[in-house]
């Protein structure tokens, strides 16, 4: 398989966030092996507070792969981010980004999503913010570099962010870089881009990592996005590797959404 499926898992958190699976670990992990995933993608609020060993024994031991770290969680929780006019905050996520890298490399997924915890600007403070950002991207580079990870810069749609909405923004800034890429999340790429199709034959080459869920955020097969389609367009763009299901389940349990969401891309998945 060219593309192997993972989904994202919350690490206990207080946050409301309704796009990651949440639960016991061991039986979330246990349910992804059941439903023929082969990795998770592991959202971290935290990064100074996870056993690493404790984490890669229960993961592996369930014939799992970490596929990515995300780190939204830090910014939903303690409201840091990496372009923040303050410096405090903004120091403290540049240190959260060292260790998540350093994770990411401890765990073996070698890759960092830069979602969420880029934050948001004032429209009359986002060029600041914007220098911010890039500075702090800048230095996270080099260490990335240095522990051998990646970081892969996600457009959000823009009611979540004013920072970097579409592919094309985010392969700009990953192209100052030498240790990033970007990430397509389809139902982002679905707001903001003119077509989902055509955005990621446009990103070829850049995309690091993949986000998973339908044009109404539900799983794959719940709404109007080709499967069949984005699948051959990743393929086509040299992207190998994990997707990761990131949809919210609306009603359903998790364990269903993660059921459908693998019955659907089962058929199509190459
Ligand atoms: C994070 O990967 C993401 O897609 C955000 O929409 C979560 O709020
Ligand atoms: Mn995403």
């Amino acid at each position: 398989m060219m593309l192997r499926l993972s989904a994202v898992y919350a690490l206990e958190t207080r946050a409301q966030f309704d796009v990651v699976v949440r639960g016991p670990f061991e039986k979330v992990l246990k349910t992804l092996r059941d439903l023929g995933y082969e990795g998770v993608e592991l959202n971290i609020p935290n990064p100074f507070r996870v056993d690493v060993r404790e984490l890669r024994r229960a993961v592996e031991g369930h014939g799992l792969a970490v596929s990515a770290i995300s780190t939204g969680l830090s910014y939903v929780e303690y409201g840091y981010s990496l372009s923040s006019l303050d410096p405090e905050p903004r120091r403290r996520s540049i240190e959260f980004f060292k260790r998540y890298l350093e994770l990411s490399a401890e765990l073996g997924a070698r890759k960092v999503v830069v979602g969420l915890a880029r934050g948001r600007c004032r429209d009359d403070e986002c060029p600041e913010a914007r220098r911010r950002l890039v500075e702090a991207l800048e230095e996270l580079d080099d260490y990335a570099g240095s522990v051998g990870s990646t970081l892969v810069i996600e457009p959000l749609n823009r009611y979540e962010t004013n920072l970097i909405n579409t592919l094309s923004e985010a392969i700009t800034i990953a192209r100052r870089l030498r240790n990033a890429r970007v990430l397509l999340d389809t139902f982002h790429a679905m707001l903001e881009e003119d077509s989902v199709y055509n955005a990621i034959t446009r990103a070829a080459g850049y995309i690091g990592h993949v986000h998973f869920a339908d044009s109404n955020r539900r799983a794959p097969g719940l709404g109007m996005l080709d499967w069949e389609r984005i699948v051959l367009r990743l393929v086509k763009a040299g992207y190998r590797g994990f997707v990761s299901i990131e949809s919210r389940p609306d009603g359903m349990s998790f364990e269903e959404m993660l059921r459908v969401a693998a019955e659907t891309l089962r058929e199509v998945l190459i």
